[in-house]
């Protein structure tokens, strides 16, 4: 399909977002704070919140200053073509109204909105393209899920196929149907995932979505293009079709005491690097649990921007 690569010829700069119920939390529970990448906060590595409390959150996030269309603007003055964010992360929590699990942002909170749909809508409106990060190996909430429960509510035992079922891919079918023609669907940390499974995910983007790309961390191969490691902006050339993924400060998702943010000319060299090698740069922002966007993270961007929108020819 000749058109998938387009994106990545013609919009080689991105708006990442890494947006959850963890988002609320920023890094901090029971007034202990975690150091490391926020959307962890659940896993043993980190806070190791158990599967049942960490579910009970949902009725506490209600992100009332979302706003899809300042985010975007966001994106379009800083010079961005599109918008990735996570639809559902390695928590299982999925940021839309699923009707496949309803361990969602619309069933299970007070705030009952879909903030991928008004999200897509919005990046339509203005131009910019929209895609979806699903965690597709991991799911640490579903029974069956990478490194998720081994059992279920009954108490018996659940597989990765019962996962893969009941929950993985009727929802990618889901992102894939409910909002419209999407750019990208970003899988990620494929694991051990057997390529039976990541071949029919594909497949069904592919299918639902013929412009679509699939990306590289897919697992197996079956990407479109090639992702390289989280953070790395390469010093050297990269064959190929590739994109490299960073952040504006040091975490992906939101963390209270994450100041480490990114100038505007670090912004800019490291844009330049990959974009001048030929690949892609898509940069992170974390929105908090009240869905605004840190300051300083849009101060950088925009500064970045007006240097990017000097030149629009280009
Ligand atoms: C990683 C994930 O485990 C992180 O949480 C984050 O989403 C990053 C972009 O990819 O490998």
């Amino acid at each position: 399909n000749a058109r998938r690569g387009q994106l990545f010829d013609e919009g080689n700069y991105a708006m990442f977002i890494h947006w959850g119920l963890y988002s609320m939390l920023g890094n901090q529970v029971d007034g202990k704070t975690y150091y490391g990448i926020g959307e962890w906060i659940m896993n043993p590595r980190m806070a190791g919140i158990p599967v049942d409390e960490y579910k009970q959150l949902a009725k506490r996030f209600n992100p009332v200053d979302f706003d899809a269309k300042k985010i975007v603007a966001i994106a379009k003055d800083a010079g961005m073509k599109y918008i990735v964010i996570t639809a559902k992360h390695h928590d299982g929590f999925a940021m839309y109204d699923s009707d496949v699990c309803d361990f969602n942002i619309a069933d299970a909170t007070p705030w009952q909105r879909d903030p991928m749909g008004e999200l897509a809508d919005a990046c339509r409106d203005a131009g910019l393209g929209i895609g979806f990060y699903y965690s597709h190996n991991q799911d640490w909430t579903f029974p069956g899920g990478g490194n998720g429960p081994k059992v279920d509510d009954q108490g018996q035992p659940a597989t990765f196929d019962d996962y893969f079922v009941k929950k993985c891919l009727p929802q990618v079918n889901e992102i894939t149907t409910k909002y419209g023609p999407i750019e990208l669907v970003w899988f990620d940390t494929p694991g051990k995932m057997p390529k039976k499974y990541v071949q029919q995910l594909v497949e069904l983007v592919h299918k639902n979505q013929p412009n679509a790309l699939v990306s590289g961390r897919a697992g197996h191969g079956l990407g479109d293009y090639q992702t390289l490691g989280d953070m790395e902006v390469p010093q050297e050339n990269v064959p190929g079709m590739w994109e490299s993924v960073d952040t504006t400060n040091d975490s992906w998702a939101y963390a209270w005491y994450d100041e480490n943010w990114k100038s505007p000319k670090e912004i800019l060299k490291r844009l330049v690097a990959c974009v001048g090698r030929g690949g892609t740069y898509m940069l992170n922002i974390g929105p908090k649990g009240d869905g605004s966007v840190p300051g300083r993270a849009v101060a950088s961007l925009k500064a970045a921007g007006d240097w990017i929108h000097r030149y629009p020819q280009v």
